[in-house]
């Protein structure tokens, strides 16, 4: 499938890592560790600390929203700290390190694209894309981490699982069946090995060890069931029309309780619903993939299928409980995964009321010829727009216009965050988000700074540069559609139409 597994540098990418573990190896003092406060970085946080702490090397963990100019000013103020280790973030930020930390040891963990090369020797940047490793799907922030920390110590082959929990949250798995392919495959044969880990063909409803089947149902917004996604009331009458027993006892079942009967029953009348209403024979087929289980977690927590750990990462580095997240990374458990819960379910609160914000016709949202814009400033936190915006575009009606979705949300320090969605449609299109966003962004300045990857980009801008960002936005995605177009048209017929975008200029619906 991929055009550039031929020359795939597996030894190359290994021989890098070397080079950083010998420079962590002879570090004088604490290595300090930063990594993103996503589920990537976070299992990265947990899984680099656990190595270090195993090679008795002093070491601190922190997590950080993005790694910009000032946090990594600050950084160098910490005169007595000689090794810093940065994971899932760092690898588009070089010129900063560059600027600030070149006295140090630095080691870069990262899988987005590099934009500017390190310009001393003591800056060992690892990353997937100079081995032709696709960083947006073969490997994330926690595989590279994963390699590292195996590479130090083969004992670490048990954090397999945790780096799949990392690869699956960056939405990694796009191999068939929502599988995982490449460097992120070897890590899961290595879960499998080290019996942390078992990868199965299952029913992939959002919630498998913790939710009530029709809450799984409706919860799930992958593959996304026109009438049921969203609406609990419809998802009990589903279930009940499938016969299957919903609770044992006063007892809740999850997905996880049903029999191979059960399942089957399930999936039959899911496909059979979903191309009733529509769906594509492969959307509707798509509700059976590869799920993964972390074997050594208790069955009904929210640890055991590695979607659900993830997700339950991603809201404790959105309302800032790092520590906790990466404490459970690192194998801690006691009262952590218990607090972790309680953070969960308010999140969950805190999502349900924001996305009630995020409609078509809300004065929040503006359409533009090519592209979608809601403005979230006086009314969502930071930390939670690229979710809010993520689950938005995989409801009907914004899926619906076939544009991306773009969220604005206001931060502490008075800067805007950007935070862009597409489909995998528009990417087949030839949507490039990051490409688009970063372009977008240069134009406003060198107080901007943005990037991503083809489905999902992030930006963070001065206050009052918005309008000219969604306005080189749309141009740039237009573009990109266009050209695709154009391409298309060229080799083949077959290949599905693109929506003609008319003009650049901007228009509003409401
Ligand atoms: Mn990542």
């Amino acid at each position: 499938m991929s055009t550039d597994s031929e020359k795939q540098d597996f030894k190359g990418f290994i021989a890098k890592i070397k080079e950083g573990i010998d420079s962590v190896k002879d570090a004088k003092g604490t290595v300090l560790c930063i990594s993103h406060i996503d589920a990537d970085g976070l299992t990265s946080a947990g899984i680099i600390g656990k190595a270090l702490h195993r090679a008795n090397i002093q070491y601190q963990v922190r997590g950080v929203r993005q790694l910009e100019l000032p946090i990594i000013s600050e950084l160098s103020m910490l005169k007595n700290i000689k090794n810093f280790i940065f994971s899932d973030l760092g690898g588009g930020q070089i010129e900063g390190i560059n600027k600030y930390l070149s006295d140090r040891n630095i080691l870069i963990l990262d899988h987005h694209p590099v934009i500017t090369p390190p310009k001393s020797k003591s800056i060992i940047n690892v990353n997937p894309f100079p081995y032709n490793y696709d960083g947006s799907h073969q490997v994330s922030g926690s595989g590279i981490s994963y390699f590292f920390a195996k590479t130090l110590d083969p004992k670490n082959i048990d954090s397999a699982a945790i780096a799949v929990v990392g690869a699956l949250a960056d939405r990694q798995d796009k191999g068939e069946k929502n599988s995982l392919t490449d460097l992120n495959r070897i890590i899961v044969k290595d879960g499998i090995k080290a019996g942390v880990l078992e990868e199965n063909m299952d029913i992939r409803l959002f919630g498998r060890e913790t939710r009530r089947i029709y809450q799984a149902l409706e919860y799930t917004t992958d593959p996304f069931y026109p009438g049921l996604t969203g609406d609990g009331d419809m998802c009990i009458r589903f279930m009940r029309d499938t016969g299957i027993p919903q609770q044992k006892g006063d007892k809740w079942r999850t997905i996880q309780d049903l029999s191979e009967e059960e399942r089957r029953t399930l999936v039959q009348a899911l496909l059979t619903y979903g191309l009733q209403m529509g769906m594509s024979a492969e959307d509707a087929q798509s509700i059976l993939g590869k799920v993964y289980t972390l074997t050594n977690e208790k069955p009904g927590t929210l640890l055991r299928d590695a979607r659900e750990f993830g997700s339950l990462l991603n809201s404790c580095g959105r309302l800032g409980a790092t520590g906790i997240a990466i404490g459970i990374c690192m194998g801690e458990r006691k009262f952590l995964l218990q607090e972790a819960e309680t953070i969960m379910k308010e999140y969950r609160k805190k999502i349900s009321q924001f996305l009630e914000l995020v409609t078509l016709d809300s004065e929040h949202v503006k359409e533009y010829n090519n592209l979608i814009v809601f403005d979230g400033k006086d009314v969502i936190d930071d930390t939670m727009i690229g979710t809010i915006i993520s689950i938005a575009i995989s409801t009907k009606s914004f899926a619906d216009k076939k544009k991306p979705l773009i969220g604005i949300a206001e931060s502490n320090d008075g800067t805007v965050k950007v935070s862009c969605r597409g489909t995998g449609p528009l990417v087949a299109m030839g949507l490039d988000l990051g490409l688009a966003l970063r372009g977008a962004v240069e134009s406003i300045g060198s107080n901007a700074e943005g990037g991503g990857h083809n489905i999902a980009a992030g930006a963070r801008i001065p206050q009052g540069t918005e309008q000219l960002l969604f306005e080189n936005l749309n141009i740039a995605i237009e573009k990109q559609l266009k050209k695709d177009e154009a391409e298309s048209k060229k080799q083949s017929s077959t290949k599905k139409a693109v929506k003609k975008p008319k003009t650049t200029t901007t228009k509003t619906t409401k």
